[in-house]
């Protein structure tokens, strides 16, 4: 008898579930139609057909998926782990499908079926798995990863709910629960074996073992499992499959039997409940999570999960040692949510592998990198001392030791200096104590980065500028990049088949060759034809606003778009500005030279950010006003398009004309839509902040419309004492704009509705809106007129996408391997 591991060797039988050819499809198609969906074509609905469709894609790509696992399992590879609180993948059938190259055949098997590929994939519900820039990041960071060939595991966590669905009733924002695995997930494999548990709360003791070692044992309160869900991450253009593995939180039988047998039934349901409750919902907010023990318990799971589990790979190959961690491993926190890794990486090597502290705190320091994504002082994570203790009692105590030491060298180095050891401590002792997370993960962390070429000096010279003394060598950029696969290819079909037909694909993977077009710009043939493509997308993007809103857009209006998450640093209220003075402009004066232009907005508001909200509000109580009068809705629209997610984000890029990267100097990290719009031929008008700058320089002053202060000049303004009032009183077209905003005429009179807003930029504008209006008027007035002469429009927008290859996760995802995480590709055998 031949055993399973022979008889399995050569894999799956092609023709059964695997076979790419046409009939192949559509045979596996129908089985998957009956034997899992047990639907028949007489009452089938897209939903089904979406999920038998979903699992005939995922029967291919499991077999890549596995013989990935067992090259890096042979040849015990180096491999990437990305820690993450947020993956926000985007929908997967379309971009499994390009990555399997299978789509063509797909299309043609559906069709003869009298099926439109199209629409099932429209159908497909989308994981929200985080917030926005963030979780994106980590997203197209995985594509990047697998398409370089790079090993890695993606860790987070499964939300039950992930970002709420955004509806807008009466202009306000209304929130709903992301109930997004309703349906079931066809692409998530469940490994109910594979779990660790995890402890939560009560106390430490001390005790002496058998061979006289000093031991620490941790006695919970509370023990919750984590349970793996994986999804597949394939790559473009090659066979590897990497790994995304995510966890759920479940209750410990042991808990809920022991309540149980002693008769309380209700008590053992509760353990249940609140055990389960820790993976239950994304925390929505965009800024710090103050006092909430549930985000503390979820990022400890998804980390202590984590650990154990790449332990438990590492140790699975024979003659492999704990101490080999972070030869094994290169460790990345995605901001600070994971950076409890720390703590406990050093209580596992230290509690459960019987290490000593030096060697522990060795591995540790050599296995992370930390990387940063913000610039508000306020974002900056940190936990109310008595909350962490209550939580995490024996990392409190590792985090003191740790603080102990590495203070005690700080003081050696800078003897004297009492505040720096207090502004480098892990323990903020100022008034209520708290944990600084941001300190935790610098301590334990062998390099961090920024994450632009401007937000990285910041770091530097300002947010970790006293680790930046300590240790200059362990600070790098790593200017972010986002997948040209999901971003251009998938989301602009006209404008990437165009740009092939001219280079050829290679730009695909290659991002650097799309410079290839830069002499294209000067063909006027090429020009019109690029125009016609984006002209397209504006088709596209015009017919979901009228669905979505009943407002109707004109294709060949200036679309000027600003989407991304609503925060006061973001300046929408900024753009609402221009919005009103153009308004009133044209009613004042109705042969006032602008081309037509369609203003739009996208983005959530944190539930509880009151003045984003407000914001919301705002902005649709203009877009109403501006909308129905017929004075000026032939020359100027607004919309407000809910509900912005990845999906959406596919269809919007494409269609804009303008690009609103217009945060206050200083504020924005780096962003990462500003590069999504230029790569889809957007022109951006922008202030120098995040990558804006590295986007200008790459394609060139001419081609950005700059305006606004720059970091400096801020600085600058706001240390000399500013005072917006005075800029409101001495400019008579931002008191007219303010003073319609504060008197009702958008708001049917009512002068309450927006004081908040008005208020907050007369007394305080702590984001220099006033002191940015007027230069970010002319610069808009200069983007109107540039974009009236379309020839010219036109070749700018070609520069623009021809010099914005360096901003693909490639790039970005390239440099990480090098500087940080020393791993070199492991290219998978063809079949
Ligand atoms: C964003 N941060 C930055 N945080 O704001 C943006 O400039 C940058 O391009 C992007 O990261 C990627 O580096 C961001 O999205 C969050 O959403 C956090 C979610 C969890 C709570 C704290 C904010």
């Amino acid at each position: 008898m031949r055993g399973i591991a022979e008889q399995a060797e050569q894999g799956p039988d092609d023709t059964v579930r695997t076979g790419i050819s046409v009939a192949a499809i559509k045979r596996d198609f129908i089985d998957n139609l009956y034997y899992i969906q047990a639907r028949f074509p007489d009452v089938a609905g897209d939903y089904d057909y979406y999920q038998a469709l979903a699992y005939t894609v995922r029967d291919r790509l499991l077999k890549r998926w596995i013989r990935s696992a067992q090259t890096f399992k042979d040849t015990a590879a180096r491999t990437v782990c990305y820690l993450s609180a947020e993956f926000l993948l985007g929908p997967h059938l379309e971009a499994n499908l390009l990555n399997l190259d299978i789509a063509g055949q797909v299309r043609q098997a559906l069709q003869e079926l009298d099926l439109d590929l199209d629409r099932l994939i429209r159908v497909e519900e989308e994981p929200g798995l985080g917030n926005g820039g963030l979780g994106r990041l980590a997203a197209c960071y995985m594509e990047s990863l697998a398409t370089l060939q790079v090993p890695t595991i993606g860790y987070g966590i499964r939300y039950e709910f992930g970002i709420f669905k955004q509806e807008i009733r009466d202009g306000w924002q209304v929130e709903r629960t992301d109930k997004w695995l309703r349906f079931g997930n066809p692409w998530e494999i469940p490994r109910p074996t594979i779990t660790f548990d995890v402890k939560f709360g009560g106390h430490t003791e001390t005790w002496t073992d058998d061979r006289g070692r000093y031991r620490v044992r941790w006695i919970p309160v509370r023990e919750v499992r984590g349970v793996a869900y994986d999804t597949p991450i394939l790559g473009y253009g090659v066979k590897t499959a990497n790994l995304l593995r995510l966890w759920t939180a479940e209750a410990v039988e042991s808990f809920d039997f022991q309540a149980f047998n002693v008769g309380d039934y209700y008590r053992a349901v509760d353990e249940k409940v609140l055990s389960e409750s820790i993976s239950k919902v994304l925390y929505p907010n965009d800024e710090p999570l103050v006092g909430k023990t549930l985000r503390l318990a979820q990022q400890y799971l998804f980390v202590s999960c984590s650990l154990q589990d790449m332990i438990r790979i590492h140790l699975q190959v024979p003659g492999m040692d704990v101490r080999g961690f972070h030869n094994k491993y290169a460790v990345q926190l995605n901001d600070t949510h994971p950076s409890i890794a720390v703590a406990e990486l050093m209580r596992l090597l230290l509690d459960e592998h019987l290490l000593g502290w030096d060697e522990a705190w060795e591995i540790t320091r050599q296995t992370f990198g930390y990387t940063n994504h913000t610039l508000l002082p306020e974002a900056l994570e940190s936990w109310p001392l008595p909350l962490f203790q209550r939580v995490l009692p024996r990392h409190l105590e590792l985090i003191y030791e740790i603080n102990r030491r590495f203070l005690d060298a700080v003081r050696d180095r800078y003897p004297g200096d009492a505040g720096l050891a207090a502004r480098l401590s892990l323990i903020d002792e100022a008034g209520d104590k708290r944990v600084r997370m941001a300190n935790l993960a610098c301590a334990g962390s062998h390099s961090i980065n920024g994450v632009a070429a401007l937000h990285t000096e910041l770091l530097k010279t300002h947010v970790l500028r006293d680790f930046y003394r300590l240790w200059p060598e362990r600070f790098s950029n790593k200017t972010n990049g986002v997948t040209l696969r999901r971003f251009l290819l998938l989301a602009n079909p006209v404008l990437s088949a165009l740009i092939s037909e001219q280079i050829g694909a290679g730009w695909i993977r290659h991002s650097e060759e799309l410079l290839r077009l830069e002499p294209l710009a000067t063909d006027a043939g090429f020009r019109r034809r690029w125009r016609g493509a984006k002209r397209a997308n504006k088709v596209r993007l015009a017919a979901y606003v009228q669905a979505q809103t009943g407002i109707e857009l004109d294709p060949d209006w200036l679309f000027d778009i600003q989407a991304k998450r609503i925060h006061e640093y973001k300046r929408q209220h900024l753009n609402v500005l221009h919005v009103v003075t153009h308004y009133l402009r044209l009613k004042q004066y109705p042969g006032f030279e602008a081309p037509p232009r369609a203003v739009l907005f996208a983005g959530k508001a944190a539930p509880g950010y009151f003045m984003a909200k407000r914001i919301i509000k705002l902005i649709n109580s203009v877009a109403g006003v501006v909308n129905a009068d017929p004075e000026v809705n032939a020359r100027l629209k607004v919309v407000f398009l809910p509900n912005f997610c990845v999906k959406q984000a596919q269809l919007v890029y494409p269609a804009a004309d303008l690009s609103e990267q217009i945060s206050l100097a200083g504020m924005e990290a780096s962003g990462t839509g500003n590069m999504k719009f230029a790569l889809n031929g957007a022109l951006t008008i922008g202030t120098l902040d995040g990558a804006n700058i590295e986007i200008r320089d790459a394609v060139e002053p001419e081609n950005f419309h700059l305006f606004g202060l720059n970091v400096d000049q801020v600085q600058a303004t706001r240390a000399a004492g500013y005072r917006p009032r005075e800029l409101y009183e001495s400019n008579p077209r931002l008191k007219a704009v303010i003073d319609r905003i504060g008197d009702g005429h958008f708001s049917h009179g009512d002068r309450e509705l927006f004081r908040p807003l008005v208020d907050a930029l007369l007394y305080h504008d702590h984001y220099l809106l006033c002191a940015d209006y007027d230069s970010y008027i002319a610069c808009q007035d200069e983007a109107g007129r540039a974009y009236s002469d379309p020839d010219n429009w036109t070749r700018r927008s070609i520069l623009n996408v021809a010099r914005s290859g360096g901003f693909s996760s490639d790039r970005a995802i390239h440099q990480y391997c090098e500087d940080i995480w020393r791993v070199t590709p492991l290219p998978m055998a063809l079949e």
